[in-house]
């Protein structure tokens, strides 16, 4: 049965709804950063641009980089974006847009966050880099898929104990990174750790302006959970949902923060875009190798 035109939407011009891409306009590696205006940021380095293109906050722009095919797409802020994204990217390389069917051959896509990121740990400061072992879901998004197959209840089990977690709010879900792309963009550069998935910026990152939120303790708790060697390292709002969509499809992906503030000591980076901009020339160095 095709997939119906209420599910998978096209544009006129055959592109997918809110990309606006159409298959051959991406590569097959790509680099997700939450800032639109960090997209070029990353394609000024680019040896030669072919596709631009964007909608609402998802703009993309695929190129050469040191003759290698990438792309950079926008995924905006929060997890409810990023489902968008996987989604219609997979949808990109692994339906046939025709005949709305399924592809019977998966293409896995390479991707990888440049994103900024809050440390928890006071021995990761400001202006480093996170490489995230897993994304810790505590969005509840990925509760509407079927997650059981990618999901560490062990771990699951112990954050749920650690923390007290309120029945009320969905169960976090811990989802390992691709482990051949940790190996590669692993360095001494890179601090590890699990990267935490909040799905708002203020209550569900334990900020307090005017609402008191359900567990003001709940930040120390993160820093404080220890499972296996494995500990929070950071918290911000994609992760989770990346790693999440793309193991269930079939996509590797990998997730490089950096540390713009430290709320544990609550310090903020006194030159945020120096540090992201050392991030993307890491990034695009490791990817060149790939
Ligand atoms: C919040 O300010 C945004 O910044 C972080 C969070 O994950 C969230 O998207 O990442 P980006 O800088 O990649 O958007």
């Amino acid at each position: 049965m095709p997939i119906k035109e209420s599910e998978l939407i096209l544009n006129p011009d055959g592109s997918v709804y809110h990309l606006n891409l159409k298959p051959e306009n991406i590569a097959t590696t790509i680099i997700f950063v939450g800032d639109q205006d960090r997209v070029e940021k990353i394609t000024k380095h680019f040896d030669s641009i072919e596709f631009s293109t964007q909608k609402r906050e998802f703009k993309t722009q695929t190129g050469l980089y040191k003759g290698k095919r990438l792309s950079v797409i926008s995924t905006g802020i929060g997890p409810d974006n990023i489902d968008i994204v996987v989604n219609e990217l997979d949808a990109l390389v692994n339906i046939n847009l025709k005949t709305r069917q399924p592809k019977k051959e998966i293409t896995a896509l390479n991707i990888i966050r440049v994103g900024t990121s809050g440390s928890l740990q006071s021995d990761i400061p400001v202006d480093s880099f996170v490489l995230g072992t897993h994304g810790l879901d505590l969005t509840g998004l990925l509760h509407f898929y079927q997650i059981e197959p990618i999901s560490n209840p062990e771990m699951e089990n112990a954050f749920i104990k650690h923390t007290n977690w309120h029945p009320n709010k969905a169960r976090p879900i811990l989802i390992a990174n691709s482990s051949t792309l940790e190996k590669h963009f692993t360095s001494e550069r890179t601090f590890s750790g699990i990267t935490a998935t909040a799905v708002g910026f203020y209550g569900p990152q334990g900020r307090v302006l005017r609402l008191p939120v359900q567990d003001a303790e709940l930040n120390d708790k993160m820093d404080s959970f220890e499972f296996n060697n494995n500990r929070i390292s950071n918290l911000e709002m994609e992760t989770s949902a990346i790693y999440g969509l793309s193991k269930l499809l079939g996509h590797h992906a990998l997730s490089l923060n950096a540390i713009i503030a430290n709320r544990a000591n609550g310090t903020f980076s006194e030159n945020p875009k120096k540090i992201v901009e050392e991030l993307i020339e890491y990034t695009l160095g490791k990817i060149s190798t790939l």
